[in-house]
């Protein structure tokens, strides 16, 4: 209903203009503007019923990342999700299933998985998450690379992998910066399922608000403003917070832990066994994602 509202008050959809559009997976991620300039703009993960983290999400994105380097229009991009109860899932797990994509190179598109992840901090536009739904595994990894995260009531944050056998492996380390070790050790270890209040307390995400309105209002407000100062002060400050990031090393080394993990026997049996069981990733399923892994699997 509010993005219906948006995108009638909003001055118009810049899909047709817009370089990734007929790419593959380009319906995936709809753009709409949020002032007048557009130089702060929405995206919209579309890919119902679950906003899965398939092969056009990532192809999507990756096109939507690469058009936002060398341009100097776009400053600030919010990303949001018209998927009821759901901002983004975990990764299609066929992918890690050798052939099981048709037509896809599953190497390939976990190289340009972790290149997204990448783009999220070194691309010079600030992302904002705007989060009404679940955001699991994948979702979540992209989300904790963006610059900052707000929550509504319908919001819950976690990561599966523990209980997968595999570690949160793009997301972890700014975790671990946002909320800290031990707590970090405590959500991550049990594949916690937590709630937006909860992930206002600790700072997974800046700030919950009560309604999607009042969501949507807040994050509108604070792009418009950041829009309004010049590029050049804006891409500096992201640089600057950046000096304080988690290493690049860091990624890489927790992706040797995840590519040591994901050989593993057992591992592979618990993505086949987590196909089965969820009806391939099925929505029912999906909602409790991580405690139905852990009360089915353990
Ligand atoms: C963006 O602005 C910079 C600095 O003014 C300029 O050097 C660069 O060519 C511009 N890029 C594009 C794609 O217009
Ligand atoms: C799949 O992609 C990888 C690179 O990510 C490449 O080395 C390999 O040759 C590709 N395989 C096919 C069948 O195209
Ligand atoms: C499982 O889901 C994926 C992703 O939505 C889809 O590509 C695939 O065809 C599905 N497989 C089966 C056996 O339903
Ligand atoms: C159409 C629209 O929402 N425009 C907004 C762009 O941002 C400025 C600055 O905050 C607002 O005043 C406009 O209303």
């Amino acid at each position: 209903m509010a993005i219906l509202k948006l995108a009638t008050k909003c001055l118009f959809l810049l899909s047709l203009t817009q370089p990734w559009h007929g790419f593959a997976g380009a319906e995936v991620l709809k753009q709409t503007c949020i002032n007048h300039s557009c130089s702060a703009k929405r995206v919209t993960l579309s890919n119902p019923p679950v906003n899965l983290w398939d092969a056009n999400v990532i192809t999507g994105f990756n096109a939507l990342m690469l058009s936002l380097n060398n341009q100097n229009e776009t400053k600030v991009v919010v990303f949001d999700s018209d998927t009821a109860d759901f901002w983004a899932a975990p990764i299609d797990l066929n992918i890690f299933l050798p052939d099981a994509i048709p037509g896809r190179n599953s190497s390939a598109l976990l190289e340009m998985y972790y290149a997204n992840l990448d783009l999220l901090l070194t691309t010079p536009v600030i992302f904002i998450g705007e989060v009404n739904g679940r955001a699991w595994g994948a979702g979540d990894e992209h989300l904790l690379r963006m610059d900052m995260r707000f929550a509504g009531p319908g919001a819950q944050f976690g990561a599966p992998e523990a209980a997968v056998g595999l570690i949160h492996v793009g997301g972890m380390q700014q975790l671990v910066r946002l909320i800290g070790p031990g707590r970090a050790s405590e959500y991550m270890l049990a594949a916690a399922q937590v709630s937006a209040t909860e992930a206002a307390r600790v700072g997974w995400v800046n700030s919950v608000h009560p309604t999607a309105k009042a969501l949507r209002a807040h994050v509108d407000g604070l792009a418009a403003r950041i829009s309004l100062f010049s590029t050049e002060t804006i891409r500096a400050t992201k640089a600057s917070i950046a000096e304080q990031a988690p290493l690049k090393a860091a990624l890489e080394n927790d992706r040797a832990r995840f590519d040591q993990l994901a050989a593993l026997p057992l591992v592979q049996q618990n993505v086949e066994a987590i196909i089965r069981l969820s009806h391939n990733q099925s929505k029912s399923w999906e909602e409790n994602n991580n405690d139905n892994i852990v009360q089915k699997l353990y």
